[in-house]
């Protein structure tokens, strides 16, 4: 079988309910509901962190964070510590199966030299590492900067600092991803495209803001920003078309973690919270571990290859690695990960799924197992303190974790708080042992 193209695609902060194949009414997203109408859509697909580096670490190594590495969001100051060649990535992964890889957009997963992607398995490197910037000057804001709030411009093409002033970077990364598939059309390619839309500073041309006249300002911008995203994809199909790579070329697309209500999201000042982007039903935004901050909308489509379809049972971003290198001619059995190989289901829709599913934020632990979710010390809101120290839910009958079930079901809800204690010892071992000593540089 010829060995198949991979795209990855990420949006930053896109809530499960912000696009039209997931339930938006109030704008479309033509292209990505393309993908999901001749693929399979996801409704229960969960990034492994409600924020952004833990969960690229994720969807990169195959791993769940703290046994990648990358337990919280890193700075964006050039000596931040992050992830390390020690843990390969999916990258790293498909080079040794003869595959050209590249990243266009953002990384967040560290600027030390080690921890840049030139040194984790890509072969060309064009967008940025800190966690955002402004659109348009590329220059990053907001304070993690090295002993103070001093902006950096933050721009590249592999190890050289690029500038482009005034390049909106959503259509750049769209362009550098294009000008990619074309370079690389006659060999296997990964191609890793992680837009930083629709995750603040909220910019976008007029002419994505003029296609949204009618809606409130916050809505308006994140449907803009979001647009312009979808057109992007359109743009990276319609080149995988005219290179007649389409049917051959796997396309994966997921957000990181769910919508944020920082305020830093206003742009005038205001200090409320932002609720620009929503997370459909589901309660919790981006930094909870309840549904909100996790369920994130996700498609995986594979030019005509696959039975077009809906898939309900819970999958998490950590089964991407295994998935695509088994796709690709390698065994998943090569690389420790803790996400397994949805292949099968995908192709023949044979199930593969986890016993349990966990997740962890600072003080929240989260546990899926079947319907059932149990969150510990689970917040709401970053800001607040935690809604109950054991929230347990059955999420087919509650998909929004309005009722605790703690009470109710004592058995099971002791079960599962063991289980999950048990795994964040784990975890905590795991990042005391290996992980701790890289971040004391920092
Ligand atoms: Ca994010």
């Amino acid at each position: 079988m010829k060995k198949p193209n991979v795209i990855v695609v990420l949006t930053d902060d896109q809530g499960y309910g912000d696009l039209s194949c997931m339930g938006a009414t109030d704008f479309k997203t033509p292209h990505l509901d393309a993908l999901a109408e001749n693929g399979v859509r996801f409704t229960s697909m969960y990034s492994a962190s409600p924020v952004c580096s833990p969960s690229r670490a994720s969807l990169l190594t195959g791993r769940y964070p703290g046994n990648a590495g990358v337990r919280a969001i890193l700075a964006g100051h050039r000596r931040a510590s992050g992830l390390t060649p020690d843990v390969p990535t999916i990258a790293t992964a498909l080079k040794k199966l003869g595959y050209t890889t590249g990243l266009s957009g953002k990384w967040h997963l560290g600027l030390r030299d080690e921890c840049r992607p030139n040194a984790n398995g890509f072969d060309e490197f064009n967008g940025f590492l800190a966690g955002c910037l402004d659109y348009y000057s590329h220059i990053f804001y907001y304070g993690m900067a090295d002993g103070g709030n001093n902006p950096t411009h933050d721009l590249w093409e592999n190890e050289n600092e690029v500038y482009a002033n005034g390049d909106y970077l959503t259509e750049r990364i769209t362009r550098k991803s294009v000008d990619f598939i074309r370079r690389h059309a006659d060999e296997p390619f990964f191609l890793y495209v992680a837009y930083n839309a629709p995750h603040y500073p909220m910019h976008a041309p007029e002419k994505y803001l003029d296609r949204f006249p009618d809606l409130p300002w916050d809505r308006r911008i994140m449907a803009a920003m979001i647009s312009a995203v979808d057109d992007g994809i359109g743009e990276i199909c319609a080149e995988l078309k005219r290179q007649d790579l389409y049917n051959d070329t796997i396309l994966y697309f997921q957000s990181d973690n769910g919508p944020s209500r920082e305020s830093r999201n206003w742009l005038d000042g205001r200090n409320d919270p932002y609720y620009g982007g929503t997370a459909g039903s589901f309660t919790g935004h981006k930094f909870s571990l309840f549904e909100g901050g996790i369920r994130i909308p996700a498609i995986f489509s594979w030019g005509n290859r696959l039975q077009p379809r809906i898939v309900d049972t819970p999958h998490i971003a950590a089964d991407l690695f295994p998935t695509l290198y088994e796709a690709c001619g390698g065994s998943p059995a090569d690389y420790e990960t803790d996400g397994i190989s949805i292949l099968p289901m995908l192709l023949n829709d044979t199930p593969c799924e986890h016993e349990a599913l966990f997740w962890e934020m600072e003080g929240q632990t989260a546990m899926r197992m079947g319907d059932y979710k149990l969150v510990l010390n689970g917040q709401l809101t970053e800001d607040q303190p935690s809604r109950a120290p054991v929230f347990l839910s059955n999420l087919r009958n509650d998909p929004g974790e309005t009722e605790n079930l703690a009470d109710a079901m004592p058995d099971l809800c002791a079960e599962m708080t063991q289980a999950a204690a048990l795994w964040r010892e784990g975890i905590e071992k795991t990042w005391a042992e290996r992980f701790a000593a890289n971040y004391k540089l920092t």
